[in-house]
């Protein structure tokens, strides 16, 4: 198959003479295709075939060890102006960006087979899809692609009938950290990635595209390319919201996004739509309608339970790509809080030994496609999407932040998502535990200067009168000695239920310096363990921490100069005035 779109066909033939692959696949996308990858790499010893009694059609891959993670230092956004891509990106020119990708390109696919995977992020059908090509001589990239994206020929057509698409040229190359580089240039809707097979780097349809270029797209055409999860929340008499919630990864999206309503509250549902990014459009009767790009989850492993989610520990027990985890004696997957079975051998193939650290990478991943999900909503599939009635802003903090506020008005949010901060976590290679400012949960994937992204979050209330109100929770505050005070996963439930209800004017809440905070009682804690002292704490604010915080906010804000538009400036000091009068 090749394809009748000129422009295609002239950039894979131009990679095909720089690269120099043994033979080019056109992916169609097609079970058969899988299945036959599956098996050259099973062949070949990129994947090992986990016990097929307990996990059919799951397959273990064990990465480089210096390749586990999204390689931020090494991640350059291309474009003429420095000041375009921002302090929050790493900046070349896309002349040097060029000059530095391609020689190591040159050759690279000698001995290699050369895909060509068409995909389109979002439903086949949805006028807010977009769709790219995915160059890459890894076939494990192509896995991925099929249980992640929309690809093969379906996504081809739609490419030759529109004429454009976004350019992801990829390779492994050498796996040599030395030479490994994620460069987007959004100005020709082109990305180049080399050295890394890892998710975040390797599958370009997902950070690379949606949100890095897309982040970009959406802001010249006025819609939001964000790294959120979407879901359902459906109440006992049928009644269903739509929310869309921005963490940073590893923060517990992929667990959300699928929760179990606990016994207690009987008669509620969650359908997952998206557990990691959500394209957001006003639609013609100015209601917000999200869409998840994606058709399959790309989550965490270690912590994965029958207890902490059970839809994502029964959808990863079958047709399922492990990467990164340990083995059990019988060929089992495991993984750190997996709580059933043993290691035997670790993430990187070894016998297992405790010296060596944990069984499974901490940042080892499950790929999936998102139809396995039992809390799978059909409407992941509309070509229209949901319409959004609250944004959800968090972060993993031990202190500050209370369990869930509510920001006064739209910029006001913007304020709110703008200051996120979070620990860090395996999911990115840096240090784990510190804290960083994430905004909106975007640090590593705003594809342009934050302050410009800022000003376009702040131009949405010009766009509609009916935009979502916007939120904040924190699901990780701690008490002195380190506990968590709220247990979290099936009972953030509880939170999002008051979330709802602010939605639709039903319940009240005592305005505060930071934003709207429930009434005490107004979160149900029936059959829970936790007392109404620890329910004060989980919705205090602590003014002192508050202050700090706002003004290393302020400070961080200087760090984008005049670009800061003064609205979000406002909000700031307004923030610090209210809590100067306490
Ligand atoms: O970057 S990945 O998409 O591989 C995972 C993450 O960090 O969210
Ligand atoms: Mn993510």
């Amino acid at each position: 198959m090749t394809t009748s779109l000129a422009t295609l066909q002239k950039w894979v033939d131009e990679v095909a003479s720089h690269t120099r692959p043994n033979n080019i696949h056109w992916c169609t996308g097609s079970d058969d295709e899988y299945q036959q990858l599956i098996s050259k790499m099973t062949a070949d010893g990129t994947l090992s075939p986990l016990n097929q009694d307990k996990y059919p059609n799951c397959y273990l891959h064990l990465s480089d060890p210096t390749d586990v993670a999204r390689v931020e230092h090494l991640t350059y956004v291309c474009t003429p102006n420095e000041e375009d891509a921002g302090p929050n990106n790493n900046w070349m020119s896309p002349v040097e960006g060029h000059a530095k990708v391609d020689p190591l390109f040159a050759g690279v696919m000698q001995g290699r087979t050369m895909y060509v995977i068409p995909y389109c992020m979002g439903p086949l059908d949805s006028p807010y899809s977009r769709c790219g090509v995915e160059i890459t001589d890894s076939p494990y990239v192509v896995v991925n692609m099929k249980l992640m994206t929309r690809m093969g020929s379906a996504a081809l057509e739609r490419i030759e009938r529109e004429g454009t698409f976004v350019k992801g040229q990829h390779s492994t190359g050498d796996l040599d950290p030395e030479r490994r580089f994620i460069m987007h240039f959004p100005d020709e809707l082109s990305i180049k990635s080399i050295g890394s097979g890892y998710g975040g780097n390797a599958l370009l349809g997902k950070k690379c595209h949606a949100l890095r270029i897309a982040s970009q797209q959406a802001r010249s055409e006025g819609w939001l390319a964000e790294h959120m999860l979407i879901m359902g929340l459906e109440s006992p008499d049928g009644e269903t919201h739509y929310i869309a919630c921005a963490f940073p990864s590893a923060c517990g999206k992929t667990n959300l996004a699928m929760l179990i309503p606990p016994h207690s509250l009987p008669g509620w549902k969650i359908w997952t739509l998206g557990d990691d990014i959500a394209w957001l459009h006003i639609d013609t009767e100015g209601q917000l309608r999200a869409i998840n790009p994606e058709s399959g989850y790309f989550g965490v492993v270690p912590g994965t339970n029958a207890k902490t989610n059970q839809n994502a520990f029964d959808m990863i027990h079958k047709d399922t790509i492990f990467t990164n985890v340990g083995r059990t004696a019988d060929n089992e997957p495991w993984w750190e809080g997996k709580k059933v079975g043993e290691p035997a051998f670790d993430w990187q193939g070894r016998k297992y030994d405790p010296e060596n650290g944990p069984a499974a990478h901490p940042n080892s991943r499950f790929t999936v496609a998102a139809t396995n999900n039992p809390s799978y909503s059909a409407l992941a599939d509309a070509a229209e999407g949901v319409p959004i009635s609250a944004i959800v802003f968090g972060g993993r903090r031990a202190k500050v932040a209370p369990l869930v506020f509510e920001a006064r008005d739209w910029q006001h949010g913007v304020l709110v998502g703008a200051s996120v901060g979070s620990k860090m976590t395996a999911a990115a290679f840096g240090e784990v535990g510190k804290i960083r400012r994430d905004p909106m949960a975007m640090k590593p994937f705003c594809g342009y200067n934050f302050a410009d992204y800022w000003t376009h979050w702040l131009s949405f209330p010009e766009r509609t009168k009916k935009l979502p109100k916007i939120f904040h929770v924190n699901w990780f505050r701690q008490d002195d000695d380190g506990n968590f005070l709220w247990p979290g996963f099936g009972e953030n439930l509880r939170v999002l239920r008051w979330i709802v209800d602010r939605c639709e004017n039903r319940v009240g809440a005592r305005e505060t310096p930071v934003g709207y905070l429930p009434n005490e009682g107004d979160i149900d804690t029936s059959e829970l363990d936790i007392s109404a002292d620890t329910m004060r704490e989980l919705l205090s604010i602590d003014v002192e921490h508050w202050r700090i915080e706002n003004e290393h906010f302020a400070d961080y804000l200087d760090e984008f100069g005049d670009r800061v538009p003064a609205a979000l400036r406002k909000e700031q000091q307004r923030l610090a005035a209210k809590l100067a009068e306490l």
